[in-house]
């Protein structure tokens, strides 16, 4: 008898949100059906039935995705985000309504600081369901929009195919690049026909970077050393704007931003900082406390699902959709002050 389309089974200590949310009732209800890119339930659940140890384990092949399995989607998105199906996104990118001054301007603390957002192109399938054809266009239409950018932002486009071993180890190991062979993402269809199609577009300084076609088609990314965090935000909301000149991002009212992680969706942005923080890392129940009462992801200094290395952590917004782009940086901050009022006080 075929195994292809069995409710599948999940080890009893498995604590991603796929397994929460799949009940046999919705796995029947859902299990024939497919989007117009024929993308089905089990392409859409792989990640997180071959990865157990998966946080959320779902991934949407296109916009339809997110109607077509809401039975699934839509319980998985209340519980990350607290975003019902009812409520409808918002939108706010103008750096004067953050209030942000510099929470170390001495520098004891915070190393980096980081915001990225991702975009995917209007009417094309998202990564897990696109044709090797149509990623290859994606990236030649996204490449020719930024080498067309001006002054602070003007750069360069390096397609990851035919880029040296050692560059690409010394970007990555630099927080620059993507990393290849991510497992959530290979099971998700992600990296079918990896490297082609995938680059990285940066200004000389690298504090503007765009990785292509990567999980998302764009994560636009603004970066630098130390804690200004409002001059990061305003040179992201700049490039958002000057790439979307031509570039249609796709975006619904109801749920913002689409992305192929439904975790990303709404503002898509992710705030963080790299953060000193080695006294407080010696008592998790006060650090977790404080991240927790301010809507904050606790990562590794190497990315999502890496460690924490010399007490130096990865502090940013947890949520993202049914928030504008403002409050998410301000979670962010106004974490961020705390835990170093704690550190000091330590
Ligand atoms: P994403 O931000 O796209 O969700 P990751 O968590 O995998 O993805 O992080 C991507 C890269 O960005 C990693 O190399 C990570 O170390 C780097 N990074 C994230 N935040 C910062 C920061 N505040 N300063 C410097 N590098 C950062
Ligand atoms: C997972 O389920 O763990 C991966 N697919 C990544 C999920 C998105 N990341 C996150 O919420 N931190």
């Amino acid at each position: 008898m075929s195994q292809e389309n069995e409710f599948p089974t999940f080890p009893t200590d498995c604590k991603s949100m796929l397994c929460k949310h799949l009940t046999k009732e919705v796995f029947e209800a859902l299990k024939d059906r497919a989007t117009s890119n024929g993308f089905t339930l089990k392409d859409a659940i792989n990640s997180g039935v071959e990865n157990i140890d998966s946080g959320i384990g779902v991934y949407a092949g296109d916009e339809e995705s997110y109607f077509t399995f809401s039975k699934l989607f839509d319980p998985i998105i209340e519980d990350y985000h607290g975003f019902s199906a009812n409520d409808n996104h918002k939108s706010n990118l103008d750096p004067d309504d953050l209030d942000a001054p510099n929470p170390d301007p001495e520098g004891k603390y915070i190393v980096s600081t980081r915001i990225r957002v991702g975009r995917n192109v209007a009417n094309s399938p998202l990564g897990p369901a696109i044709t090797k054809e149509q990623r290859n266009q994606i990236e030649e239409d996204v490449s020719e929009a930024l080498n067309g950018l001006e002054g602070k932002l003007s750069g360069t486009y390096y397609p990851l195919s035919g880029m040296s071993e050692e560059v690409s180890a010394q970007l990555i190991a630099d927080h620059f690049l993507f990393k290849a062979g991510d497992r959530f993402l290979e099971a998700a269809g992600l990296n079918r026909d990896w490297p082609e199609g995938r680059g990285i577009y940066h200004n000389d300084e690298k504090t503007f970077l765009v990785w292509v076609n990567e999980e998302d088609q764009l994560r636009i990314i603004s970066m630098q050393m130390g804690g200004d965090i409002k001059e990061v935000f305003t040179r992201l909301a700049t490039a958002i704007s000057e790439i979307e000149k031509k570039v249609k991002y796709s975006y619904s009212p109801h749920i913002g931003y689409i992305t192929s992680c439904p975790t990303n969706l709404g503002t898509a942005m992710r705030a963080s900082v790299h953060i000193a923080l080695p006294k407080l890392a010696t008592d998790m129940d006060a650090f977790k406390a404080i991240t927790d009462k301010h809507h904050l992801q606790i990562r590794g200094i190497h990315g999502e699902h890496s460690e924490s290395e010399g007490g130096v952590y990865d502090i940013s917004n947890r949520r993202r959709l049914g928030v504008t782009e403002v409050e998410c940086v301000q979670d962010m901050y106004d974490g961020v002050v705390a835990l170093i009022a704690k550190e000091k006080s330590l």
